[in-house]
């Protein structure tokens, strides 16, 4: 410990603590805007580029930068001197002079950071009109839109791109007023091996990264009486979206955001859970059948597109471990387009199908060119959690106080074992629950397999299974799968099956979710709501989901079996 004087009051702080970890332990709030601590990562953004924190230590001639400055015995410090609050003012303003004033349209218009600091630091007029970038907007992709004149280079995209997610796409590129962050070259986005897993728009605190808005798409077929709208909403939106209307991180929403949906006027309203179900089928059908017949293992998750994208670009050698199984959001896009349009009598082409995702990645899983070759069999339009949550402010829905329904039947039921899908972990012990039964023929008296939660970057677990351990392995973070998938490459990898999320914590922290600003007690609220989700269902196994049961005996046929593979499994390409 050390003995510092801080604000007038004199206190001991740990040693090695940066005067912003100090600041924030005694409750003084200090602004900041490059920092960026993704606690439990290990991950801590400490360019100390903005200038936004500083504070006056006696002694110093300049004002020093709070995040990276660390406390020393017989410091004295003042964050609320005036010299240290001009001085926070003064970086600010300078930001502001050259920072695009179109904030009105802004698609980060009260959700900026920049925008919030200028407010906090009580700006009401910028002295200097900087020259500005001109740069043009990257639009390449189908997943997120790069604007390179609203970079502050506060560089939390890289170093969420480069250290958390280990992609290298995003640096700095220029010199001097001309530099911004992007790939190199400043090449589109969709020509770089960019995953689109959307961890860098999520810690953006301007609109330079946003994702691609698709919100008029959607209000267009609603709008459109010849078409016959349906959705699906991912297990991670339900306790997230809350978070747009000030409700508390982790509130389960399930039931408003049905009722929700059919005030906006989708004709089906269905649940990406009932295909997560249907996923869990084939998957479980799948490992089953590579442990039995020698097939290649272990066996990989597929269902996070960002985490495909990254073997495809990174481990081409690869292409055969990971499941055959399309995602549930893209399996859902196949049976609304078949068997639910047989049972309603509906042409596929009038039917149009929405998701509504925590995930940027699922903006361009949905354009695939393999996923989308037979149009009656693919998901049309997809937005995010926050365009969700937008939609329905300019709906004027008053999201906290509605009552709860059901989703529609056909495609609205689901278990416990789908919901938990929505975290880092919930997959494989989706997968493991139904393997279990199946493979012993007896009932699994406890489906909680504690030993597969939480949130450490990488856990692994064997579960016992009959006369078999199955070694399961878990990662979320892509940084973290590289390090299970180069154990793969050198034939030292003990699992028979690996779950991978590119994004920390899963899809609860998914880069279309609200805002979470590195705050990851955020996340970790949303997995305590998934897990109560589950809970409380009346069904946890998914092969014990009726709808599912109904689904096979009246239109697939066998799990695995012909028409299965024709309409839920798909290939990879390097
Ligand atoms: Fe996920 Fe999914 S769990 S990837 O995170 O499998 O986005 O929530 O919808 O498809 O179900 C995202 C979430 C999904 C899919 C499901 C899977
Ligand atoms: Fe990197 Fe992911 Fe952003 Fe692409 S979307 S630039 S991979 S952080």
């Amino acid at each position: 410990m050390v003995n510092i004087e801080f604000n007038g009051t004199k206190m001991q702080v740990e040693k090695g603590s940066t005067i912003l970890e100090a600041a924030n332990k005694i409750g003084v709030h200090i602004p900041t805007l490059c920092h960026l601590n993704l606690e439990g990562f290990g991950i801590v953004n400490q360019v100390a580029s903005c200038r936004v924190c500083v504070v006056e230590v006696e002694g110093r001639p300049t004002l020093v930068p709070s995040c990276a400055e660390k406390v020393y015995e017989g410091m004295v410090i003042h964050s609320d001197s005036f010299r240290a609050m001009n001085g926070r003012r003064m970086a600010v303003k300078l930001l502001l002079s050259n920072h695009p004033k179109d904030c009105l349209s802004c698609p980060k218009n009260l959700e900026c950071e920049l925008q919030a600091l200028a407010q906090e630091l009580g700006i009401r007029e910028i002295p200097w009109e900087g020259e500005r970038l001109d740069y043009e907007k990257d639009n390449s992709s189908f997943s997120l839109v790069k604007d390179p004149n609203k970079c502050v280079m506060c560089r939390r995209c890289e170093t969420m791109c480069n250290e958390v997610q280990t992609c290298n796409i995003l640096s700095a590129v220029n010199r001097g007023f001309e530099s911004f962050v992007g790939p190199a070259f400043n090449m589109d986005m969709a020509d770089s091996s960019c995953t689109f897993c959307g961890q860098c728009v999520a810690v953006c605190p301007t609109a330079a990264l946003t994702e691609v808005d698709n919100t008029r798409h959607v209000w267009n077929a609603l709008a459109n009486p010849e078409k016959h709208v349906v959705v699906q909403i991912a297990p991670a939106v339900r306790v997230a979206i809350g978070e747009m209307f000030d409700m508390a991180p982790g509130s389960i929403t399930t039931g408003k955001i049905a009722t929700a949906l059919r005030r906006m006027g989708f004709d089906g309203v269905f649940d990406t859970d009932f295909s997560a179900d249907l996923t869990i089928m084939e998957e479980a059908t799948e490992l089953i059948h590579r442990i039995q017949h020698n097939g290649t293992l272990p066996m990989l998750t597929s269902c996070c597109p960002a985490w495909v994208k990254f073997f495809e670009h990174q481990f081409p050698d690869l292409l055969d471990i990971p499941s055959t199984c399309k995602s549930p959001q893209i399996m859902f896009g196949a049976i609304a387009k078949t068997y639910y349009a047989e049972k309603k009598n509906l042409d596929p082409q009038n039917i149009t199908v929405v998701s509504i995702m925590p995930c940027l990645a699922k903006k361009a899983e949905s354009k695939r060119p393999e996923l989308t070759k037979d149009e009656n069999s693919n998901v049309d339009i997809v937005i995010t959690t926050r365009e969700f949550g937008r939609m329905m402010k300019s709906a004027g829905i008053d999201f906290p106080n509605l009552e709860d329904s059901d989703f529609d039947k056909l495609m609205g039921e689901s278990t416990g074992a789908s919901v938990i899908f929505g975290t880092t972990g919930g997959v494989i012990e989706a997968a493991t629950r139904t393997a279990y039964e199946w493979i012993t023929g007896e009932e699994l008296e406890n489906v909680d397999f504690v030993q597969l939660r939480g949130l450490e970057g990488i856990r692994e677990a064997t579960v016992t299974i009959g006369d078999m351990d199955l070694h399961i392995g878990i990662a979320h973070g892509l940084g973290n799968a590289r390090k299970l998938l180069d154990e793969i490459r050198a034939g030292k990898s003990k699992f028979h099956a690996i779950e991978i999320m590119a994004c920390p914590g899963g899809c609860i922290g998914g880069g279309g979710q609200p805002y979470h600003h590195g705050d990851m007690n955020i996340i970790r609220e949303r997995q305590k709501a998934i897990y109560e989700e589950d809970k409380g269902k009346k069904r946890r196994k998914s092969h014990e989901n009726e709808e599912i049961i109904k689904l096979y005996e009246e239109f697939l046929g066998e799990p695995y079996g012909q028409k299965a593979h024709d309409l839920l499994h798909t290939h990879y390409e390097a």
